[in-house]
């Protein structure tokens, strides 16, 4: 069995990051329902990431959304996340809300644009060197509605070479995430649909560039941890979007919709050592909270992600590996359901109370009395939101 206090120490380990865009207003195509108290400015985000730090003790960096999150100095954003205890982390570009990007970003047919949105990739791994982010998180809109529209393998030249180019513009620390989608915006063709494609990409330009698995991406029924083992073993995965989906990109709190497939990708995390710092895989939340307060359920993934760590951390590896080498199917499989149906919530409670942390975050984030100082005090200016 595995070792209790070894569990409980990669449990205090573990570090989730969360997106700085979950902390505004969002909606769905058809209505966005505003909340009070929201952040009106990318310091109000931080504020705000800072609860979620200070009732985990686990989520210590936020990830920016650039234009969503510009400001006119990014070191005293990178000051005021520093005191609040907090880091600045992985650097989204975004080249899909301009006008120019209507038929694409970097695989767009017209020249200009393409050099539009590369100099914005290019003008993002400027920030990364100021705030100190060592990830590049690309996600493209790129694709096609229609069949004839546009040069499917010519748009393949235009995404290489774009992405070369950035590649090239990253430091030694700095590595570049590409993110696959295998739908929406577009909707007969996205030009980086699969992992396949990401993987083969990041193959051509090099280790640094490594591919970003959002768990909200796949069509039904893919087996998303089979795609985590692949790339672990080629030293390719650069991390996650965690989210939970029913039907589309639903962009739902993590653990929420399917907490065993959650437990399965942590499995294969764990089987291949890779909660590690040293691992370098970064465990990033995007997820929107349309209709529910943000603070608490970014908290609420948080733990949902811990839950689903501790139980892989429970797996009785060596039961498993033997059982494995025997044959032994119906052995195998009990070990794994013996750890995810371990109720783990009062070892989280203790590796809380360790830490000096209450040992329910949630509760203690509602005594805390934060969610009504901020709706008293956010009363005027413009919350933030999807492009803003
Ligand atoms: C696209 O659906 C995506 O998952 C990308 O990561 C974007 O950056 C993010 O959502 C925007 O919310
Ligand atoms: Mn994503
Ligand atoms: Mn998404």
């Amino acid at each position: 069995m595995p070792d209790r206090n070894t569990v409980k120490a990669a449990l205090t380990e573990q570090r989730i990051e969360t997106p700085s865009w979950a902390y505004g207003n969002s909606g769905t195509r058809f209505k966005t329902f505003a909340q009070e108290g929201i952040p009106r400015d990318p310091f109000e985000k931080l504020d705000d990431a800072a609860q979620v730090h200070r009732f985990t003790g686990a989520a210590p960096s936020v990830a920016l959304h650039i234009p969503w999150d510009r400001v006119d100095d990014y070191s005293a954003l990178g000051e005021h996340a520093r005191s609040l205890g907090l880091r600045l982390g992985a650097i989204n570009p975004n080249t899909f809300q301009e006008e120019e990007y209507r038929l694409g970003s970097i695989c767009n047919p017209d020249p200009a644009v393409r050099a539009k949105a590369l100099a914005h990739l290019l003008e993002c791994v400027d920030i990364m060197d100021t705030t100190g982010s060592d990830a590049l998180s690309l996600w493209f809109a790129d694709g096609l509605n229609y069949p004839g529209q546009d040069c499917i393998a010519e748009r393949q030249q235009r995404l290489s070479e774009a992405l070369r180019a950035t590649y090239g513009r990253l430091g030694e620390h700095q590595r570049m995430l590409l993110e696959y989608k295998f739908f929406e915006p577009a909707f007969y063709a996205t030009d980086v649909p699969d992992w396949g494609t990401s993987y083969a990409h990041c193959a051509d330009l090099g280790e640094r560039a490594q591919v970003l698995v959002d768990t909200g991406h796949h069509a039904p029924g893919t087996n998303i941890e089979f795609i985590v083992a692949f790339l672990l073993g080629r030293g390719r995965l650069g991390g996650f979007h965690f989210n939970s989906r029913f039907y589309a990109d639903d962009d739902l709190m993590v653990g929420a919709a399917d907490p065993f497939q959650l437990f399965r990708i942590m499995h294969e995390i764990v089987r291949a050592g890779a909660l590690q710092d040293s691992a370098n895989v970064a465990f990033m939340l995007d997820q929107c909270h349309n209709l529910e307060p943000k603070i608490p359920a970014l908290i609420r993934s948080v733990l949902n992600v811990q839950e689903a760590t501790a139980k892989a951390l429970l797996v009785d590896g060596d039961a498993l590996a033997r059982a494995q080498r025997d044959g032994d199917v119906l052995g195998s499989n009990a070990v794994l359901m013996d750890a995810y149906n371990t109720d783990v919530r009062p070892l989280l409670a203790e590796v809380r109370e360790d830490a000096g942390i209450a040992p329910d975050p949630i509760a203690a984030y509602h005594r805390s009395g934060y969610a009504e100082k901020i709706i008293a005090s956010r009363k005027d200016g413009t919350p933030a939101g999807w492009g803003a």
